[in-house]
C-alpha cells in the first residue's frame, strides 16, 4: 500500500487514469450478457441524433431521456455533417459532438456511438459526404480504394476525438458501431468490413466492444456480420420477439441479446400518410423484449428535425419531410407524450426509475400572422445568389461536378428556335434530380419532377432564356442507389433535339440570406409563380414573461419552398403536398432584442398578389394533414421482425 508521501506525489491525471482503469465494459459470452465494472449489466437505451436537435436543447432532451429510466442513449455520427468538403471539419455549435457526449455523461447516461461511415437514418445520403461522388464510378461502402482512403482520413479525425470518451477511459461510451445494416446492401464486401474493423481497433484499441446492426433475418446477417464485431439485430413492435432474436443467435450463438433499433414509430415521406404506431403495441413488445432479458435501444426516442437540407430519401424516389418526429415518445419539439409515459411505466416494471421531477414540455407560443413582401425572383437576384457566376458547358453538369452539394442550381440556356405547340421538353432517363422549376424569360412553364413529371410543353421565342431552377430534395439514404447524383444528370431534349450550351449558376442561398437579400430592380413586375424570395419580420411581444418560446410556422396558400429565420435554415415546407404542414421553430433561433427576420423562397406559387401575403406562427404542430399531391403508388412497408428489404 502506498504511504501518504507517495499518494501526494501522484499527478492528478494519473489519479483519473487509476479511476478509469477500474471501469470496464465487455461481453460475458458464457452467461449471455454484458459485464459493466465486472457486474452483469443490461441496457435500456434510446436514440437521439444530436444533429437533429439544436445544441441549446440537448440537455433538456437528455434529462427527459434519463427520467424515462434509460441507462443509455444511442446516436449516429453523420460524416457529412462534420466534413462538408474534403479535409474541412466542423465540430462546433450544433456539431459539437464532444460536448454532447460530456452532457450525456454529466446526466448519467451511457452512450452507444454509431460512429461508422454510413448511418442510413433518413439523413442525406445516409451520412456519406456527397463529395465522394466526385469519383463518378466510386463504389460506396466497399473496399474501393478511393472510398476507403476518405474513410480512413475521416476516422483518423473522428476516432481520436472519441477515444478518451470510451467507458474504460473514464467516459460514457460503452459500444461503438462500425457499419449499419450492411447486410441490406448489395456489395457484401467482407474486405471492407475487415478494413473498418482494423481501422477502429487501430484508433480505439482492443478493449472497446465494436458491433454491427442488421435486420433480424439470416439473410441480412450473412453479409452484415463479421467475426470480431458483435452482431446485433433490429426489429419493431408486433412481431415474434423470440424468432427475431433467434436470427441473432445464428451469428452470435452466445452473448447478450441486443435489439439495436426497436422502432417506436416510423419515418414519413412527402405525399404519404403520416405514420402513427400504436402506443400499446410498442409498450407490449418492449415489455416482451425486456422479459427476454435482452438489451434494447428504442429508435427513435426523440426524432427531432431535418433542418436545412438534411433529409434523405428512399427509392423509388420519395423524399422525407423536414420533421423527423417519428411518432417517437418524445415529440419533434421534445414534448412528453402518452407514449413516453407508457414506455416509462414498462421500464419501471424491470428496474427502478430515477427519482425527481421530469422536465416539462417546453411552452409554445402563437406569435400569429406575419406579413411578407416580395424581394424578387431568383432570376433578378442571381448576382447575389451566385457570386461565383455561371459555369459553361455544352452538356449539363451535375451538382457534384459544380461542387454544389446541397440546395439549388440554376441551369440556363437559350431556346434554339421558336417554340409553341409540340415543343416538348423531355427529361431523358428520368434525369431531373429532383425537381426543376422551368421558366422562359420569367414565364413559368411548369415543374419537372423525378419519377413523376418527365415532360412539359414549352412556349417562347428563339433566343429567350429557358431557366431550370433545379432543387436537390435530399439524397437516397438506403439501398444500392445512394450514389444519388443531383441536378440534370442526363441530357434533356426539346422537340426531340438534345438541349446544349448551358450556363449553370451554383446558388449559395444560405450565404445571401445571411447577408440580407436586396433587389435593386424593385421586384414587383414578376409573376407569383416564378421562384421568388419574400421577407418580413416580427418582434417578440413585450410584457409576456419567458418569451421567446418555441413555435411552429405554417404557410396558408403557399405551395413549396424553404424558410430561414434570422439566417437559420429551418427546412422545407410543402403544404401543397403534405402530410407535414407546420415547421418546428426552436426558441433559440429567435431574438427578443430586435425584430426577427424571415426569408421565404417560394418555388411554385405564393398567395401574394391575389390573397393575403403572410405566414403564421401557431402553438401546435400539424404533421398529419390530408395529402394534396400525387404520391408514388408503391406499397411502403413498415418494419417488424424479419421483413425482407431486398426489393428496395
Ligand atoms: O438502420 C436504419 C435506420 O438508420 C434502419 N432503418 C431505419 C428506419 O427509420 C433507419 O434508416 C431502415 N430504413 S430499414 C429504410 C427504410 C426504407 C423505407
Amino acid at each position: 500500500m502506498a504511504d501518504s508521501a507517495e499518494i501526494k506525489s501522484i499527478h492528478p491525471s494519473n489519479i483519473s487514469l487509476q479511476v478509469a482503469s477500474q471501469r470496464s465494459f465487455g461481453i460475458d459470452y458464457a452467461n449471455d450478457r454484458f459485464l459493466k465494472d465486472g457486474k452483469p449489466f443490461r441496457y435500456i437505451s434510446g436514440s437521439i441524433h444530436y444533429s437533429r436537435v439544436p445544441q441549446y436543447y440537448w440537455k433538456d432532451r437528455l434529462l427527459k431521456m434519463k427520467m424515462a429510466g434509460l441507462d443509455a442513449i444511442q446516436t449516429y455520427v453523420p460524416w457529412n455533417f462534420h466534413e462538408p468538403e474534403p479535409g474541412i471539419y466542423n465540430f462546433s455549435g450544433d456539431r459539437d459532438l464532444e460536448q454532447f457526449l460530456q452532457l450525456a455523461e454529466e446526466i448519467g447516461l451511457l452512450v452507444i456511438l454509431r460512429a461508422g461511415p454510413y448511418i442510413c437514418g433518413e439523413w442525406d445520403m445516409g451520412g456519406l459526404p456527397a463529395w465522394l461522388l466526385e469519383k463518378e464510378s466510386i463504389v460506396l461502402r466497399s473496399s474501393d480504394p478511393d472510398y476507403l482512403a476518405a474513410v480512413e482520413r475521416w476516422m483518423g479525425v473522428l476516432l481520436p476525438k472519441i477515444k478518451h470518451h470510451l467507458y474504460h477511459n473514464g467516459g460514457p461510451i460503452i459500444m461503438v458501431q462500425v457499419e449499419n445494416e450492411y447486410g441490406s446492401y448489395f456489395a457484401c464486401d467482407f474486405d471492407y468490413l475487415r478494413c473498418l474493423q482494423n481501422l477502429f481497433r487501430r484508433h480505439l484499441g482492443d478493449e472497446v466492444v465494436l458491433f454491427t446492426t442488421d435486420g433480424a433475418g439470416r439473410s441480412f446477417l450473412r453479409c452484415g456480420a463479421l467475426q470480431g464485431l458483435y452482431a446485433t439485430v433490429d426489429f419493431g413492435p408486433g412481431g415474434n420477439v423470440t424468432a427475431a432474436f433467434l436470427s441473432q443467435r445464428h451469428s452470435e450463438p452466445k452473448g447478450p441479446l441486443v435489439n439495436s433499433e426497436f422502432y417506436t414509430g416510423w419515418l414519413d415521406h412527402w405525399g404519404h400518410q403520416h405514420v402513427i404506431v400504436s402506443t400499446s403495441l410498442v409498450a407490449k413488445s418492449l415489455s416482451d423484449i425486456l422479459a427476454h432479458g435482452a438489451n434494447v435501444n428504442m429508435y427513435m426516442f426523440l426524432g427531432g428535425t431535418n433542418f436545412g437540407y438534411w433529409n434523405g430519401a428512399n427509392m423509388p424516389y420519395m423524399a422525407q419531410p423536414t420533421s423527423y418526429d417519428y411518432d417517437a415518445p418524445l415529440s419533434e419539439a421534445g414534448d412528453l407524450t402518452e407514449k413516453y409515459f407508457a414506455i416509462r411505466e414498462v421500464i419501471g416494471m424491470y428496474k427502478e426509475l430515477p427519482k425527481g421531477p421530469i422536465p416539462p414540455s417546453t411552452p409554445k407560443f402563437a406569435y400569429g400572422e406575419v406579413a411578407l413582401e416580395k424581394v424578387g425572383t431568383v432570376r433578378e437576384l442571381l448576382n447575389d445568389l451566385s457570386p461565383s457566376g455561371p459555369v459553361k458547358s455544352v452538356y449539363p453538369l451535375t451538382f457534384v461536378q459544380l461542387k454544389q452539394y446541397f440546395g439549388f442550381v440554376l441551369y440556363r440556356t437559350k431556346l434554339p428556335r421558336n417554340c409553341s405547340e409540340n415543343s416538348t421538353l423531355l427529361a431523358l432517363f428520368d434525369g431531373i434530380h429532383d425537381r426543376a422549376y422551368v421558366s422562359v424569360n420569367g414565364v413559368s412553364q411548369g415543374v419537372l419532377s423525378r419519377r413523376q413529371v418527365l415532360k412539359l410543353n414549352i412556349t417562347g421565342n428563339a433566343g429567350a432564356y429557358m431557366d431550370l431552377l433545379v432543387e436537390n430534395m435530399g439524397r437516397v439514404n438506403f439501398g444500392r442507389y445512394n450514389n444519388d447524383f443531383k441536378g440534370l444528370v442526363y441530357n434533356i431534349t426539346l422537340g426531340g433535339e438534345i438541349v446544349t450550351d448551358w450556363e449553370m449558376y451554383p446558388l449559395d442561398i444560405d450565404r445571401a440570406v445571411g447577408r440580407g437579400l436586396y433587389n435593386e430592380t424593385g421586384g414587383n413586375g414578376s409573376s407569383s409563380e416564378e421562384p421568388s424570395f419574400y421577407t418580413g419580420s416580427f418582434s417578440i411581444p413585450s410584457g409576456i414573461p419567458d418569451l421567446p418560446q418555441d413555435t411552429y410556422v405554417q404557410f396558408p396558400g403557399w405551395t413549396k419552398g424553404q424558410i430561414w429565420i434570422n439566417g437559420f435554415n429551418l427546412g422545407r415546407y410543402w403544404p401543397a403536398c403534405g402530410p407535414q404542414v407546420t415547421l418546428f421553430v426552436p426558441s433559440n433561433v429567435l431574438v427578443s432584442s430586435a425584430p426577427n427576420n424571415i426569408t421565404v423562397l417560394e418555388l411554385e406559387g405564393s398567395p401574394c398578389g391575389t390573397q393575403k401575403c403572410l405566414i403564421e406562427f401557431v402553438d401546435r404542430p400539424n404533421l398529419n394533414a390530408s395529402l394534396h399531391c400525387e404520391s408514388n403508388s408503391e406499397k411502403l412497408f413498415s418494419r417488424d421482425s424479419g421483413l425482407d428489404l431486398d426489393s428496395v
